[in-house]
């Protein structure tokens, strides 16, 4: 099996979860610093304080990403690192990291692919009412035009935001994620309008500012349905599900992805959150829909759907047994076969796994080693179906497994582990895992040992 000779192999982090300095060298107060704070907010109230101490050690771990043989790296900028207050002020010592760690990326034959906002608000700004803010789309405008400004002769590759479906729902509305809110539905969706011209403003500041061609895309959960089999009724019964819209949910990939890719909502969408849709012009929906270069989704799991009597449909239950990680989440590798064809289809872009990863209970051996073998056939697997998908004249463009470094899964703190590397967080030594020395060999021999 090969893979195309420019495939990008690759693993994403995000800086919250990894760099910690949470209060250093000029980092203003972010969203999470606060929520973290807040008794029981967070497993065993556990912070990204310290997190993998990242912005100390970020030269061993670009070494270690050379080390396994990543040609990308997926990364956030910090924005409370770069705008203390979110506006304004510039803080040079946070250019000074980021401009030390692209160098280091370069010179290592790494490309770095940025994030813009992987849910980093600066607290300052959400006490000005954060992205319920119609002046949000502006605020992270700026801060993009800021970023560009300074990285743009190294940084080529940019993905706005980061899973909008989890910033308005776990934010706003469960309330278990940073700033902790629950809104009601409908200014959750307004909340999520604004998200989406924030990332309409920050296409158009990368466009208008990057000193390099720019690639932009976006970084969705690539939220969908898997065929139960490949009988046409079940395959159209899976498409029907993968861009459905649910009233009672935000869980979808339509109204998130639609007004990106097409420049609408979607019908369905509005009819099925009626009164509780937000209020947009068309001027609105051109900004948010302006061309993208890729379309990027992360993707863990989803459900099989079968068509029923009626041709609608029905879900597959999970056998009994089924293979999960320590979140529960089915081990469902064929998510990325189905996915990438119905993506494909509907948004015609060249695709990127923006993540994809599993969390294990495993633990250091007592060879010094982490046997991870769930982890590699987890990885081994997902490829598989990529290239199944690659096969079939699907435009898989790159993948980036979640995560590279074990570290600060949000409210569950360091209960779940992803790392391709494992991270002790007591004295932060970092040991790559089995699966990191498969994937090397994966990217070595152009996924010819899958
Ligand atoms: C997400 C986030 C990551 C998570 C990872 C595991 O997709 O939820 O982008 O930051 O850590 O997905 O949940």
């Amino acid at each position: 099996m090969s893979f195309p000779k420019d495939f990008v192999w690759g693993a994403a982090t995000a800086s919250y979860q990894i760099e910690g300095a949470a209060f250093k060298d000029g980092k203003g107060p972010g969203i999470w610093d606060v929520f973290c704070k807040k008794p029981g907010a967070v497993w065993m109230d556990h912070s990204g304080d310290v997190a993998c101490d990242h912005y100390h050690r970020y030269a061993e771990d670009v070494g270690i990403m050379k080390n396994i043989g990543l040609n990308g790296y997926r990364m956030e900028v910090s924005w409370p690192r770069i705008m203390p207050e979110g506006c304004g002020a510039v803080n040079a010592k946070g250019i000074d990291f980021y401009d030390r760690l692209f160098d280091e990326l370069l010179k290592a034959g790494i490309t770095p692919w940025v994030t813009l906002y992987h849910w980093n608000l600066p607290q300052a700004l959400q006490e000005r009412g954060g992205w319920q803010n119609p002046d949000s789309p502006k605020w992270f405008g700026d801060f993009t035009a800021i970023v560009v400004d300074k990285f743009s002769d190294r940084v080529v590759h940019w993905m706005t935001v980061n899973e909008p479906q989890v910033i308005i729902n776990h934010g706003l509305v469960t309330g278990c994620h940073a700033p902790g809110f629950k809104i009601s539905f409908a200014e959750a969706l307004q909340a999520g309008h604004n998200l989406l011209l924030a990332h309409g403003r920050s296409v158009s500041a990368i466009r208008s500012g990057a000193k390099a061609v720019p690639q932009i895309g976006y970084a969705p959960v690539g939220w969908s349905r898997r065929s139960a089999s490949d009988d046409p009724r079940d395959v159209d019964a899976a498409r029907h599900a993968t861009f459905e819209i649910d009233p009672t949910s935000l869980w979808n990939s339509a109204w998130w992805m639609d007004p990106v890719f097409l420049g609408r909502y979607p019908d369905q969408g509005l009819e099925a959150y009626g009164a509780a849709a937000p209020k947009f012009t068309d001027e609105d929906m051109k900004i948010i829909s302006q061309e993208l270069d890729f379309c990027g989704v992360n993707i863990y799991t989803a459900m099989a759907v079968k068509a029923g009597a009626d041709g609608r449909p029905e879900l597959v239950p999970n056998t009994v047994g089924y293979r999960m990680n320590t979140y529960d989440w089915p081990i469902t590798p064929d998510v990325l076969y189905w996915a990438g064809k119905f993506f494909y289809e509907r948004y015609k872009k060249p695709l990127v796994i923006t993540e994809n990863g599993t969390c294990i209970a495993e633990c250091v051996s007592k060879d010094g080693s982490v046997h991870d073998p769930q982890r590699t056939e987890f990885i081994a697997d997902h490829l598989i179906a990529v290239k199944r998908a690659i096969d079939e004249g699907i435009p898989y463009r790159g993948y980036f497994y979640w995560s590279l470094l074990d570290n600060f899964e949000w409210h569950w703190g360091y209960k779940h582990r992803f790392g391709m590397v494992h991270v002790d967080f007591e004295t932060g030594e970092r040991i790559i895992k089995d699966s990191g020395k498969f994937y090397g060999e994966v990217i070595r021999s152009g996924g010819g040992n899958l």
